[in-house]
């Protein structure tokens, strides 16, 4: 029989690691990186299926078009989700008028964690969905509503999931986690004119009268379409334009937790979205983690604006990266 002996000192070192691995570590992400020595800030662990059940639940209202018995349902589904994770829940209604002249009655819909906090992070997504699938392959469906899981619901999303985190485990700063509403009842393809402020009314109106009459933020983060698979998501114009160190910042965490794939070194195009308005209204530095695509003929994922952007694109690998990222970020700071 032949034994071989093995060093004490190295058997030692085995058991250690057998001993290490899934042992207490289930509750937060290690550092991606061994030889990174500095101390780093607990994370919770993003759920990507529970992202995507409240993705879910959005989409099962209809579309959220405002003006729509699915539109108050899905408002009042956010108020209850948001205000059970929140230590202050804020609504603001508004009416404000379309490009095509229609009074739309609008929710914005604002839940603070840590209100007495003056160090804040905004985090904010777009609630309603489109009323017109004006890029459908089929005409007829040129003023249908879409569903708007990926456009709309995913943002929402993943800042529940966020917001359910934040209810269990305050970050340093305070959080403040804003839905707008009608940020997608922008000018028609098919109408004539400039496209000027018709997007991002809710944005609009908030940036001018928010919630609170003082109200600022150190940085915002908009999430806009970060739901399809494998979504790349380019330093977006005005986020670079307004704030290219959160750009770094978050970019960098991205890529350093392993999410380099989506958070691409690459500059992408001007998109007048809601952090346009945040940023040149308020003051606030806001980016935007927004899919683009130099692949298709709008710069955005294939299903933007059409009634295929359903619940069967969303993607929780996706989810996963872009809530993991952002959830470092806050709970790092
Ligand atoms: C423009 O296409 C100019 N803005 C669109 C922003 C947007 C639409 N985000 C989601 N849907
Ligand atoms: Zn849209």
């Amino acid at each position: 029989m032949i034994t071989r002996k093995v060093p004490i000192a190295i058997s030692m070192i085995i058991v250690g690691l057998l001993s290490c691995a899934g042992s207490g570590q289930q509750d937060r992400e290690s550092p991606a990186s061994g030889e990174d020595l500095q101390e780093r800030a607990w994370v919770p662990v993003f759920n990507a299926d529970s992202a995507f059940a409240f993705i879910e639940a959005q989409v099962g209202f209809g579309p959220r078009v405002p003006n729509t018995p699915a539109h108050q349902a899905c408002g009042d589904y956010l108020e209850e989700t948001l205000g059970r994770f929140a230590d202050t829940l804020y609504i603001q209604e508004a009416r404000v008028r379309a490009f095509d002249g229609t009074v739309l009655n609008i929710r914005n819909i604002i839940g603070a964690f840590q209100p007495e906090r003056r160090n804040r992070i905004l985090l904010c997504a777009h609630w309603d969905s489109r009323p017109f699938a004006d890029w459908d392959e089929d005409p007829a469906k040129h003023y249908t509503p879409i569903d708007g899981a990926n456009d709309g619901a995913s943002g929402v999303g993943v800042l529940l999931e966020i917001a359910r985190h934040l209810s269990e485990h305050p970050t340093r700063p305070g959080i403040d986690i804003v839905f707008f509403d009608a940020e997608d009842y922008g000018k028609h393809e098919a109408a004539t004119g400039a496209d000027g402020d018709t997007w991002a009314l809710g944005a609009q109106h908030w940036a001018r009268s928010p919630h609170r009459s003082d109200y600022q933020a150190n940085y915002g983060i908009l999430l806009d379409m970060v739901g399809a698979e494998n979504a790349t998501f380019k330093k977006e114009g005005f986020s670079m334009l307004f704030a290219p160190a959160v750009v770094r910042k978050v970019w960098e965490t991205g890529q350093r937790i392993g999410y380099g794939s989506y958070f691409l070194n690459q500059e992408g195009t001007y998109v007048t979205d809601d952090h346009f308005y945040v940023n040149d209204i308020r003051n606030i530095p806001t980016i935007n983690i927004i899919h683009l695509d130099d692949g298709t003929p709008h710069g955005f994922f294939p299903q933007w604006h059409t009634t295929d952007d359903r619940i069967e694109f969303i993607d929780k690998g996706t989810l996963k990266a872009v809530g993991q990222t952002v959830l470092t970020v806050i709970f790092e700071e």
